[in-house]
């Protein structure tokens, strides 16, 4: 039995499709993360890192519970543990390895902040919606480029298509046309019409609710608990971070030319 700690986003869902793909027994355990539900001691000793998806598989390695956050750690877990959705191979294997750290590393961020600035952000800023919904089309590109030419992201169907095709479901907030990115498109129909994605993005999707946020969720998103959670009554406070333009150290060579 695993137990899933999770809320409906493009990185919670791909764990659930996992556990749909693989068969799995798993039982659901809400964190209500727009409520600030992954600051509760309990959840923390799960994922220090207080984000969701997290589990704890009550059946790990030597018959020991195994707790495990980060989805790109989970899912190769899942992916080892049932010998499902992951080549064998050396090459297989490492192909697998760069398209999923490629999501956790680039499409997650960058979309994430492209979202951010899109659709949570208390005023429009237009740099940042720039900069970062320049990134997501420049990640589409890559994705694009590679999917014409191979019928998944690594070869077969594997977990770096699970931890990818959440984040293109969303795309509505990036504002991405998929008719600009073809292959994407023929990709991610595909997928969509598997079953168990399908069964692993049902899970709490009534509760599912992307941007604008309430002043309940924006606090716990974004507010002070962020940089106070998990320390204890009486330790010092983090101080958020200075409005003030960085300037370089005296004697670098930045400082020589007057800009960071
Ligand atoms: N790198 C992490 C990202 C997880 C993440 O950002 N989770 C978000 C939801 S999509 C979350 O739990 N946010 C709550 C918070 O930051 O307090 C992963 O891939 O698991």
């Amino acid at each position: 039995m695993i137990d899933l700690y999770y809320w409906p986003t493009p990185n919670g869902h791909k764990i659930p499709i996992m556990l749909e793909e693989t068969g799995l027994e798993y039982r659901v355990r809400p964190v209500n993360m727009l409520r600030g539900e992954q600051f509760r001691p309990a959840f923390l000793k799960v994922n220090p890192n207080n984000k969701i998806p997290a589990i704890v598989d009550r059946d790990g390695p030597g018959g020991r519970p195994l707790a495990l956050f980060e989805s790109g750690a989970i899912l190769q877990y899942l992916a080892e543990k049932t010998r499902r959705l992951m080549p064998r191979d050396l090459t297989g294997r490492y192909t697998v390895i760069q398209w999923l750290t490629f999501q956790v590393a680039n499409v997650g961020p960058m979309f994430g902040q492209c979202g951010h600035f899109l659709g949570y952000a208390p005023k429009r800023i237009p740099y940042a919606i720039e900069r970062y919904r320049n990134e997501t089309l420049r990640l589409y590109g890559v994705m694009n480029r590679r999917l014409a030419k191979h019928r998944y992201l690594a070869g077969d169907y594997s977990i770096a298509d699970i931890a990818t095709w959440p984040w293109v479901r969303v795309r509505w907030l990036h504002r991405i046309d998929l008719d600009e990115f073809p292959h994407v498109r023929r990709w991610y129909e595909t997928i969509a019409e598997r079953p168990a994605v399908q069964r692993g993005v049902a899970v709490l999707e009534e509760r599912m609710k992307i941007g604008n946020p309430d002043s309940k969720a924006r606090e716990a998103l974004f507010g002070r608990q962020q940089l106070r959670q998990g320390q204890r009554a009486g330790q010092r406070r983090s101080t958020p971070a200075p409005r003030r333009r960085v300037t370089p150290p005296p004697g670098t060579r930045a400082a020589a030319r007057g800009r960071p």
